[in-house]
């Protein structure tokens, strides 16, 4: 962390703590009282067939629904760092949420594996002693192995060659300049793109196509950033676009439910993606939706190329609603590391994309990756996924990405 200050962040993060603590307390105390009142009103019988209900989902999806309340866990190293990363970036105590902190507990961890080959081990490596063109070269190696690609690795380490050149720097002080300069690789594609957040635009239809190979997550993507639209009160609608596997559009329902956002789709067999895509515009017009999300599929029944059957849907929606903002956001996952990269490359050349999402973030030690698709794909980074759930996806904030792949405890 780059606390100037850590025993204040330290007060800060405790107070912040206690507040949470207080807060969860108070909404758990008017819970209780709601559900007594409930519980009164309730006839037995009804009572009865809500549990059955409940046992039912819970064997279906193998878990309690997931949008229930995040529990604020304990006043540990994780809640410290995560309370420090939000103070850095100016919240205020009163500003902050369990979420929020569950999420940056969760990207913390998630980049564990990506960390402890880095900086636990350049930091054991350099112990207080300042840089030298040798820690560089072990540096350099290290980048590598976190899939941070060849050009980043190389920009990197030519900026801390010529600032060594220049100055004497400390291990503390050369891992804050790493993190500046990775940041700087990760925010040229966000900068050059003019829009700093991606967010579905008011009074226009947006849609926002999910692409990549087989398995790299976009269907979860998707229900994700349907819970994440219809939260923050976009009218949201689903294409299930992908015809190709005959469970998608089940697994599309299932996340749709979740967030009470419809699911359009054509259940016969080796129908269309692109009708779909057409009946789905027809729907979203109809009903005043703000965005649109479109699931395609990773692979197709037909030897037909994947990027034929996107450039089908694209005329289909530039022809339908020419004014719609339209994304193309490949989702790639993290732990294929320069595999995902060549993938990015091979998509970016024929598909016309406009960002990038990365996935399984939890638990990859190929997190590095991330910096290679901005740099040599030249992709801005969307959003980011870290688990399973349905809160597990969350807007990419560089800063955050930085620290928590490069936290030092
Ligand atoms: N751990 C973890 N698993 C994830 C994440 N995102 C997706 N998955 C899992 O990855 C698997 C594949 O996800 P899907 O969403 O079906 O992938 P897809 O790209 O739609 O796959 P196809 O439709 O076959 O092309 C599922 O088991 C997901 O639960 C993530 O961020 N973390
Ligand atoms: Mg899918």
């Amino acid at each position: 962390m780059t606390n100037p200050d850590s025993d204040n962040s330290r007060e800060w993060a405790a107070q912040a703590y206690a507040l949470l603590k207080k807060r969860q307390e108070e909404q758990k105390q008017e819970l209780k009282k709601e559900e007594e009142q409930k519980q009164e009103l309730k006839k037995e019988e009804e009572q009865k067939q809500e549990i059955m209900e409940i046992a039912t989902k819970k064997n279906i999806f193998g878990q309690s629904e997931t949008t229930a309340e995040t529990q604020l866990g304990e006043f540990d190293d994780n809640f410290t760092w995560s309370a420090m990363v939000l103070a850095a970036q100016g919240k205020k105590i009163n500003q902050i949420s369990v979420d929020e902190i569950d999420w940056l507990t969760k990207l913390r961890k998630g980049l564990e594996e990506t960390r402890k080959g880095f900086v636990t081990e350049l930091l054991d490596k350099l112990g207080d002693d300042p840089l030298t063109p040798e820690s560089l070269d072990d540096l350099e190696t290290l980048l590598i192995r976190a899939d941070v690609g060849i050009n980043s690795t190389d920009k990197v380490i030519n900026s801390l060659r010529t600032k060594l050149n220049e100055e004497v720097v400390g291990g503390e002080a050369g891992i804050k300049f790493l993190k500046k300069e990775l940041k700087l690789i990760i925010d040229k594609p966000i900068k050059n793109s003019g829009t700093d957040l991606l967010v579905p635009q008011k009074g226009k239809l947006n849609v926002w196509l999910l692409v990549g190979v087989n398995g790299v997550g976009k269907t979860t993507t998707l229900g994700k950033l349907a819970y994440l639209s219809s939260k923050s009160n976009y009218k949201t609608l689903i294409a299930a676009a992908d015809t190709f596997r005959a469970a998608a559009v089940e697994q599309l329902k299932v996340w749709g439910d979740r967030s009470n956002v419809d699911v359009i789709s054509n259940q016969s067999k080796n129908a269309d993606p692109a009708a779909v895509v057409f009946d789905a515009i027809n729907s979203a017009q109809k009903r005043n939706v703000d965005l649109l999300l479109v699931d395609t599929a990773g692979r197709l029944q037909t030897k037909n190329n994947l990027m034929d059957e996107l450039a089908k849907i694209k005329k289909i929606i530039d022809k339908k609603v020419p004014d719609a903002i339209v994304e193309s956001l490949l989702v790639l996952d993290a732990s294929q590391g320069q595999n995902g990269l060549k993938q990015a490359k091979s998509f970016a050349k024929s598909a016309d994309l406009s960002g990038a999402i990365i996935t399984k973030l939890d638990g990859t030690s190929r997190g590095g990756v991330s910096l290679a698709v901005s740099e040599e794909v030249n992709l801005p980074i969307r959003f980011i996924g870290a688990g399973e759930g349905i809160k597990d996806l969350r807007p990419f904030n560089s800063y955050e990405f930085v620290e928590a792949m490069l936290a030092d405890k």
